[in-house]
């Protein structure tokens, strides 16, 4: 009988995909999303030094599946001339318009490193350093990466922590768009947020959320943390303020969203996670939330209620995640 037990416990247990148990098994969540080619795309053209890194990026990934933990330090990049000016353009128009649009932890984070993380127009931040900033702060650390990854593999990177950040820059032709993932999207966009105790918490949970989901329930984690940490909007003080990574990185799209313009959801994770979405242009949708801690406390019962037959808890001492049987 207890044979029986084993082998339907077994396929069960084969039905879960894979995810990983402690954060060295990071190095296998590197499934890259080439939605954009560099070679072929002509309207986003790239520089050189933009394909130089990411061919970089490429080498980092390639290498950092070999390495034992995603704690070694990270690799410092000599940025050129055209592309420190492009951060300097990008930096210099966002951060005029940061305090009448960005929430007030967007602004805390950001002026935090600016005094102590060399932030500012002149030089683009290493990597490097800002992990050392995050780790101090949230726990947050970074890790390299060469572009795009599935949804699954960035989302599973969250439950430990890490976020997965590009490095180099986009075109200098067009500093204010950038059709893939960017240092500027990450480092102006996600690292002041994630300097914020209260935003890192909630990204660990969607994180924690999505390890071992059904494809089904990633999409809709996914589709969540598009209209939160990349596009979220926030009531603060009686006014609606930004938080979401690609708002505050896009001049364009942050001065729209806070226009008169889209249209304004409260953020509800059961309706937000059905809502369709295109990255090729501006939201036509926003979903806002009545605060951080009300976003956090609705996506906690919205990931309570997804189907897994375990539960996850996560260990800060030894950052692995254990895994319960559902009783
Ligand atoms: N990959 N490198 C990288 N950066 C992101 O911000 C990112 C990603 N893959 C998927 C993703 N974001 C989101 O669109 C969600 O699907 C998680
Ligand atoms: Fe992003």
């Amino acid at each position: 009988l207890k044979r029986v037990a084993d082998d339907v416990r077994c396929v069960q247990e084969e039905q879960v995909p894979w995810f990983p148990r402690q954060i060295k098994d990071l190095d296998r969540c590197n499934m890259l999303i080439t939605k954009f080619d560099p070679d072929m795309d002509q309207e986003h053209p790239v520089s050189e030094a933009a394909r130089r890194h990411l061919r970089a990026g490429l080498q980092i990934q390639a290498v950092s599946v070999f390495r034992e933990t995603v704690g070694d330090p990270l690799p410092t990049v000599e940025y050129t001339a055209e592309e420190a000016s492009t951060w300097r353009k990008v930096y210099q128009q966002l951060r005029g318009v940061y305090p009448s649009l960005a929430c007030r932890q967007f602004l805390d984070g950001l002026q935090q490193l600016e005094a102590e993380c060399g932030y500012g127009e002149e030089r683009i931040p290493q990597l490097r350093d800002v992990s050392a900033f995050l780790k101090e702060r949230t726990g947050f650390q970074l890790r390299p990466v060469a572009g795009l990854l599935s949804a699954r593999d960035f989302l599973a990177s969250l439950a430990f922590r890490v976020f997965q950040c590009t490095q180099y820059i986009r075109h200098g032709s067009a500093p204010m768009h950038s059709p893939e993932p960017d240092c500027c999207h990450e480092l102006l966009g996600h690292i002041p947020m994630l300097a914020d105790k209260e935003f890192a918490q909630f990204s660990q949970e969607i994180g924690l959320a999505s390890l071992g989901a059904s494809d089904e329930d990633i999409e809709k984690l996914s589709t969540l943390y598009w209209f939160t940490v990349e596009f979220g909007l926030c009531k603060q003080g009686g006014a609606v303020k930004a938080y979401g990574a690609g708002l505050l990185s896009s001049y364009g799209e942050l001065v729209y969203a806070l226009s008169n313009e889209p249209q304004y959801k409260p953020f509800d994770p059961e309706e937000t996670a059905l809502q369709p979405y295109q990255d090729q242009t501006y939201q036509p949708v926003y979903f806002v939330s009545e605060s951080f801690e009300d976003a956090k406390m609705k996506l906690r019962k919205y990931s309570a209620n997804i189907k897994r037959p375990f539960t996850v808890r996560y260990d800060p001492f030894t950052c692995s995640v254990e895994v319960l049987d559902q009783p």
